[in-house]
């Protein structure tokens, strides 16, 4: 008896100290806790978050890892292109061989045509990583000389202009906790159910449903959230939002609803926008009845909606990215944010300024940056965006780009998939002297390079974890199992070409003292948790609020000691800032401007159809596309309305073919009355797989999307117009 019980003890303990806590960093809204249990060096199962409250619980996606490690198709080699780009034919080779191949290949290209024909595209693979990221390889080519940087954020670019323009910083959110004090929570262009947006958004939403706070969603689909929390869904037609905002203003001003105290101590150039509103700027009133026939939602829907938000304070306008990724986007955001001015809920409690919502807290620096791996500074100087990358690389100097570039250097991320218009970025590729990419699987990007780097994955390495822009907690990302194969970090292989490259200074820090210096570095978590060793031991460390952190309130507080961080130290409903761009189609009160492959556009009559591409729930953009546990939950399919599927006689998980001016994909239909009639969605980041036709079999939106964007910069992932119909070639 006795020995049997110090048996299961030992087992037991074994088994306990086998479990490592770590996180996952990859670029979705959560960044959770996985507790990862390892037997004789292999992983056996995943678990989450069992500790305090509030808990970050990891979804189906971490709970599957195991899947993503072990997968039989992960890179094990550094391999070298064989056959023609793209077709997929590598051979393996060593890692002194492809070291030496990509070393050489940057010094021969920048000595032939200069480090401006060096273009990096890092991206966010592991971005909640402090030290193994993007930034090992912009440290490496800074101190090489220089390189072409991109500029752009794929999220948010229409929302964090708004808001550094509106408020003059991106930092304008509320703790989730904060939204049970709402009395009304309007979802607009948000799914936190399935598009993760901060752990504990749904959590929040439930207890505050529970109280019996009123919540809506504005969306052109009946997503899961609304399903699960709302008490109404506004459907809306993509890239209009803007219209319906105006006219919820026009409708609070005329009934005299907004905060004129509020108005007038915190803001500047409300008259400006009241004029725009009302119609003696342009002669066109922006009623209800104006924003009906551009966003199809009824007159009376948008006044009981303008109504209910300014009779309800305090009320959360909550606006997901999504309305900003769109042809004008930004525009969206900034009436949003002036919708919240004037009814007075920026600064409260249970308020919101429809911003883009950071909360300054987890690890950031004294400058409000995150910390990372120091980058050094870029001699080369212009920058290209992420949306025109592919004419940049066509066109070079000769079209007016920056540079002509030559060689390509891909980390965390996968640009031929995620950015717009594949088939472009396809001949783009194939016009460049020599590509890189460090990856974990055979993605798009890597089909097509020259030379492929195995990356290891999180799990086989140390580093600290920030959680995603409104979470208040600090992971220290524990190594749970040696890299496997012959795998390497972004950061290993830099500090290997570096020595190649004939850089001395690249690393004077081993792995932990880089971490421990980023610790330091972390203004936020000096206060919290001073003690580095401590907080590694631990694993996770929860920042302990008494009541929700609301930012702006020492702004509405002690306005005259508190300036808002615009220059007019205002809530800026005018820029003046704008005003000096001198552009229509930036101008200093945001303004509907009608998108092109919008419902008005002349391409309607070949391509009736506004195409959407949220973030879907068993992946993390094309993270996660090839793990068969994930598969099972959800399969990819294109949303389609059942009268738009009914006229075309689409049945509901029958094969269509989805196409425009600039590319095909095969994928299933998912007919619904979830979606509104002339809008489909296809979820993004499935793996582009183009077949002997240039038709993709993967159903990866990108290859229908134009390459534009916004004024700001803001990707237009929403702002797409397609036609549909049975697959021509399959029963
Ligand atoms: N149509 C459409 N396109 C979109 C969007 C959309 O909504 N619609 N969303 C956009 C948004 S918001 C974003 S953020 C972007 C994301 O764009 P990307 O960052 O390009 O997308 P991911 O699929 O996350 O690609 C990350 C890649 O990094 C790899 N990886 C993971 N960890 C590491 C590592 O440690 N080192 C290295 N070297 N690689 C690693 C992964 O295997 C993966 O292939 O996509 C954008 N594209
Ligand atoms: N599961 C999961 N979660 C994620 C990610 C992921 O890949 N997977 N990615 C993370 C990242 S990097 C980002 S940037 C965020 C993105 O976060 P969001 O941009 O908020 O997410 P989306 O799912 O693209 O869109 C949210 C909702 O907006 C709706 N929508 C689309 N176009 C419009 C429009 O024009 N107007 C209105 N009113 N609604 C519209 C969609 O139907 C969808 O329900 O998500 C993060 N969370
Ligand atoms: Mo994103």
């Amino acid at each position: 008896m006795t020995e049997s019980h110090s048996s299961t003890d030992r087992r037991t303990s074994k088994l306990r100290n086998q479990i490592v806590t770590t996180s996952c960093p990859h670029d979705c809204g959560g960044r959770c806790i996985l507790r990862v249990h390892v037997q004789d060096g292999k992983i056996v199962r995943i678990e989450s978050d069992n500790g305090e409250e509030p808990q970050i619980r990891a979804c189906l996606r971490g709970r599957a890892y195991r899947q993503r490690v072990y997968a039989p198709d992960r890179l094990a080699f550094p391999l070298k292109r064989q056959g023609e780009r793209g077709d997929g034919q590598f051979r393996r080779i060593s890692w002194r061989e492809a070291l030496d191949t990509v070393a050489d290949e940057l010094k021969r290209i920048k000595d032939q045509y200069g480090s401006s024909a060096i273009l990096y595209i890092g991206y966010a693979g592991s971005i909640g990583c402090l030290l193994h990221n993007k930034r090992a390889v912009s440290r490496l080519l800074n101190m090489f000389g220089g390189f072409t940087e991109t500029w752009g954020s794929a999220s948010s670019e229409g929302s964090h202009f708004s808001s550094k323009i509106t408020y003059g910083t991106s930092y304008t959110g509320n703790t989730r906790d904060d939204l049970v004090n709402s009395r009304l929570i309007i979802l607009w262009g948000l799914n936190p159910a399935v598009t993760i947006q901060t752990l504990n958004t749904n959590l929040n939403l439930a207890i505050a449903k529970e109280k019996g706070v009123k919540i809506i969603s504005v969306d052109p689909r009946f997503t899961d959230s609304a399903a699960t929390f709302a008490q109404e869904w506004i459907p809306i037609r993509p890239g209009t939002d803007t219209a319906m905002l105006l006219a919820m203003a026009y409708v609070i001003i005329n009934e005299h609803l907004h905060d004129q105290r509020f108005l007038d101590t915190y803001t500047t150039g409300f008259n400006r926008f009241r004029d725009y509103v009302r119609g003696s700027e342009d002669g066109v009133a922006k009623t209800p009845e104006w924003a009906e026939t551009i966003t199809g939602v009824s007159a009376v829907n948008i006044k009981e909606l303008a109504k209910e938000y300014a009779n309800s304070k305090p009320a959360a306008l909550m606006m997901g990215f999504a309305p900003g990724r769109t042809a004008y986007g930004e525009q969206a955001h900034r009436a949003a944010a002036i919708l919240a001015a004037m009814t007075g809920n920026v600064g409260i409690m249970g308020g919101n300024a429809a911003g883009h919502g950071w909360v300054p807290v987890g690890f950031i620096q004294k400058d409000g940056q995150f910390p990372g791996l120091p980058e050094g500074s870029n001699p080369v100087k212009e920058k290209i965006h992420i949306s025109k990358l592919w004419d940049a690389i066509l066109g070079g100097r000769a079209k007016g780009y920056p540079a002509d570039i030559k060689l390509l250097y891909v980390t965390n991320g996968n640009p031929l998939n995620q950015f717009p218009n594949i088939n472009k970025g396809v001949k783009a590729f194939n016009k460049l002297e020599f590509i890189v990419t460090h990856e974990q699987f055979m993605t798009a990007t890597a089909r097509y390079s020259d030379i492929v780097l195995p990356i290891n994955t999180h799990l086989e390495r140390n580093d600290l974890v920030r959680p995603w822009g409104f979470g208040a907690y600090y992971i220290y990302q524990k190594k749970a199992i040696n890299s496997l194969h012959e795998s390497k970090s972004d950061f290993d292989i830099c500090c290997e070409l570096a020595t190649r490259l004939g850089i001395e200074r690249y690393s004077d820090k081993s792995e932990d003292e880089w971490l421990r210096e980023l610790f330091r570095v972390s203004e936020n978590i000096s206060r919290d948790v001073s003690d580095y060793d401590a907080f590694k031991e631990k694993g996770v460390h929860k920042i302990r609020v008494d009541k929700p952190i609301v930012t702006f309130e020492k702004q509405i507080e002690d306005p005259e000691k508190n300036p808002f961080p615009t220059p007019s130290g205002k809530i800026e409903i005018y820029s003046q800032q704008l005003a000096d761009l001198n552009n229509p189609r930036l101008p200093p009160i945001p303004k509907y401007i009608e998108p092109w492959e919008g419902p008005k556009d002349k391409l309607v009559e070949k391509y009736p159809l506004q195409l959407i591409t949220t973030h879907f729930r068993t992946r993390t953009h094309s993270i996660f596309d090839n793990i068969p546990w994930l598969k099972q939950v959800e399969p990819h399919a294109i949303w389609i309305n059942t009268a738009d599927a009914r006229r075309r006689n689409i049945k509901n998980g029958g094969k269509v073919l989805v196409f425009n001016d600039k590319g095909s994909l095969v994928i299933r239909a998912k007919v619904t009355e979830r979606i509104m009639p002339g809008v489909v969605c296809i979820p993004e980041g499935a793996w582009f797989n183009p077949d002997k036709k240039g038709v993709d079999r993967g159903g990866s939106p990108n290859v229908l999307f134009r390459d534009k964007h916004s004024p700001c910069g803001a990707f237009c992932s929403n702002t797409c117009l397609v036609q549909i119909e049975n697959c021509p070639w399959e029963e």
